[in-house]
């Protein structure tokens, strides 16, 4: 009898912690919320929208203006599309590699990622870009602001699937000390007000393999560039 009730007793608590774990919600700094586990359910729809979407508009390694090939590889949906090359860091109405406009934001993409904006505090999100980063083992992205977005008042909504990564979020200052966080599959950042400018960045990915992307992490960051 004792044992029955310490063994439903400590499967109870198990399925807390899943439970706590799936659906943390940590707020990394003011203005920057970790939303754990809030795109898990639509992430099959989402990668099978990427992979589409990658038909249209491939992967593509770009050019930093400082004339480095970017090990995350990258493309875009939406009105418009971050790309960077010797000239520089900017949006674009159309793919440079096909000359074509990009692939349309899916009515479900915009809609998550309005949901995830008004759960991490922001209300009226209208996302026009949405930037697909891939990354292998090895890939990373350094130190950087996002601050190519005319309107910085928006924040920016990012979503991690498949292999988790490390995210380094720091201050306003590249010196200012960095915390680290695992993003999971599913895990969506939301961030803006006083952290919309903060330096961040992803630690080389490790290896492993993902039952929905294989040996790869995809990350979606939603903003309004315009
Ligand atoms: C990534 N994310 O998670 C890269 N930027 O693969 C970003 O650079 C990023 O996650 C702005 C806001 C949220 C982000
Ligand atoms: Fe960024």
């Amino acid at each position: 009898m004792a044992r029955a009730v310490l063994v439903t007793a400590l499967c109870y608590f198990r399925r807390m912690d899943l439970f706590e774990e799936n659906n943390r919600h940590i707020e990394i700094a003011e203005g920057a919320q970790l939303l754990g586990g809030f795109a898990t359910a639509a992430a099959p729809l989402l990668l099978e929208n990427v992979a589409t979407i990658a038909t249209q508009a491939p992967f593509r390694h770009l050019l930093t203006p400082g004339g480095h090939t970017m090990s995350v590889a990258m493309t875009n949906c939406g009105r418009l599309g971050w790309i960077s090359d010797r000239k520089g860091y900017r949006y674009t109405a159309t793919d440079p590699s096909t000359g074509k406009p990009w692939p349309a934001m899916p009515a479900a993409w915009f809609d998550l990622a309005q949901r995830a904006a008004a759960a991490g505090g922001f209300k009226r999100f209208t996302p026009d870009a949405c930037l697909i980063n891939r990354y292998s083992p090895g890939a990373k992205m350094s130190l950087h602001q996002d601050k190519d977005e005319k309107d910085q008042t928006a924040p920016i909504v990012s979503v991690s699937l498949g292999l988790p990564a490390v995210f380094q979020f720091g201050g306003l200052s590249r010196q200012d000390p960095v915390q680290k966080h695992r993003l999971q599959h599913g895990d969506v950042v939301v961030w803006g007000g006083p952290a919309r400018l903060a330096y961040h960045g992803i630690l080389p990915l490790k290896e492993g393999h993902h039952p929905l992307t294989g040996a790869s992490r995809i990350n979606l960051t939603f903003r309004q560039a315009q």
